[in-house]
């Protein structure tokens, strides 16, 4: 890839001066608005990213921008120390929004779902009966909760938990996709088992999506099994498989749900915990919390990044656009191509080698022709556009993704 001396200045200066714990393609980006980010020598790019699906509204959306700068004039920051003016009218937006009695404000999805393993651990000594220090909870090989120390004790990915030990007990891994997995662990191991905590479609994993009826049936055993279903959407939410949850694909309403990512449009760090009063108020004044969590700017930003994720139909698109994306691929011939699969815009290509080129010679390729994706795994491309997307502009992005293809064919 031809770097310019300006992008090769800011790639100098993270080298130097920052952590490597990425290493990024490499692209300069400076400015972003709706679908489209520029890099610093004005070139512009589908971003077919999304930060992750963060952006699902789109890059420095007005509405939800015009949120953060009226509040930012007023009042950022109280601590929870106080109420203000903002987070009760958030809580209950929230509240209307989801369905749920209550929710548990934080600001990344880690923490979100850290919160999530203690409500769960809470519920299990308070509520099921589990002796002390004795809880435990389910989760899937080839998951992707975050960086932390305890949620990395829950991976079975080596980059994420080697030379972190000793890693937190009471976590245990069953095979994604395979209920009898689940039941057998359920009937062996129930009474001190609090929760399963589950990806409705593993993101990091390529973008495995369940046989349908998976979800359904896993929270049919745990509720058989007087156990926590914990639905991890932080990637999977909010519009981005088509539905404003992708538990809403099989009706599958979670005891515990954990939001991030695009509940904020990728503005500010928000994330979320979901849950009924059994489960919510089982964390008592002074026992969890965070400096920043619900803060005004969140409450105010992420109203607005909601309202917008309605008002636009952004999930009606997510599905029908889609539905494009896997067809135009399905019939695409090419070599390198062995596998697509996804729902609503959240999609990924599983590449095969061809010609001594890998998924990342076809991401250098894309970003070459204005189009910026990042393999998972070395092997998979995922492509996740915001879903403020137009169908001509998908159009445009899917001639350049399959040029991509072809000309490496050569
Ligand atoms: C990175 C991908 C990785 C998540 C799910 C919780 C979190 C994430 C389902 C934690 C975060 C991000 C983290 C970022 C890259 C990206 C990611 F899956 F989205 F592609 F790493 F696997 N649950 N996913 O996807 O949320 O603390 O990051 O706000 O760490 O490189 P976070």
């Amino acid at each position: 890839m031809n770097i310019s001396e300006k992008s090769q200045r800011f790639i100098s200066q993270e080298e130097k001066f920052g952590a490597h714990n990425y290493h990024p393609l490499e692209v300069v980006l400076s400015r972003g608005e709706g679908v489209y980010v520029w890099d610093v020598d004005n070139k512009r790019y589908f971003d077919f990213l999304s930060a992750y699906s963060a952006v699902n509204q789109g890059h420095c959306h007005p509405k939800i921008v015009e949120a953060l700068t009226d509040q930012a004039k007023k009042l950022c920051l109280t601590s929870r120390a106080f109420y203000n003016d903002c987070l009760g009218p958030y809580e209950e937006f929230i509240h209307n929004f989801f369905g749920y009695d209550k929710v548990l404000p934080m600001n990344s999805g880690a923490e979100a779902v850290e919160t999530a393993l203690k409500l769960a651990r809470r519920w299990g000594y308070d509520k099921k009966g589990i002796p002390d220090n004795r809880a435990l909870i389910v989760g899937c090989e080839g998951n992707f909760h975050g960086r932390t120390i305890s949620i990395v004790s829950l991976s079975s990915d080596p980059d994420s938990y080697s030379g972190y030990g000793p890693f937190t007990p009471g976590l245990i891994k069953i095979p994604y996709n395979d209920t009898a997995a689940l039941e057998k662990i359920l009937i062996e191991s129930g009474s001190n088992i609090a929760a399963f905590m589950v990806e409705p479609i593993q993101g990091e994993a390529g973008v495995f999506v369940p046989d349908q009826g998976y979800l359904k049936t896993c929270y049919e055993l745990c509720k058989r099994h007087n156990i926590l279903f914990i639905a991890d959407e932080v990637q999977t939410g909010i519009a981005r498989t088509g539905k404003m949850l992708c538990c809403d694909h099989e009706d599958v309403r979670p005891d515990i749900v954990i939001l991030g990512k695009a509940i904020s449009g990728g503005v500010l760090p928000v994330s979320a915990v979901l849950a009924d009063d059994e489960v919510m108020l089982t964390i008592k004044p002074g026992e969890h919390g965070s400096t920043f969590g619900g803060f005004p700017l969140a409450c105010r930003v992420a109203t607005a990044a909601l309202e917008v994720v309605k008002e636009e139909r952004l999930t009606e698109k997510a599905a029908y656009l889609g539905e494009i994306f896997r067809n135009e691929f399905k019939s695409f011939d090419s070599p390198f191509i062995s596998l697509v699969r996804g729902k609503g815009l959240l999609n990924a290509i599983v590449v095969k080698p061809y010609n001594g080129k890998f998924a990342w010679d076809v991401c250098v390729k894309m970003a070459e022709n204005g189009l910026i994706a990042k393999p998972t795994h070395k092997h998979i491309i995922r492509f996740a556009p915001p879903l403020v997307i137009t169908e001509e502009e998908l159009m445009a992005a899917i001639k350049i993704i399959k040029d991509a293809f072809r000309s490496l064919e050569k």
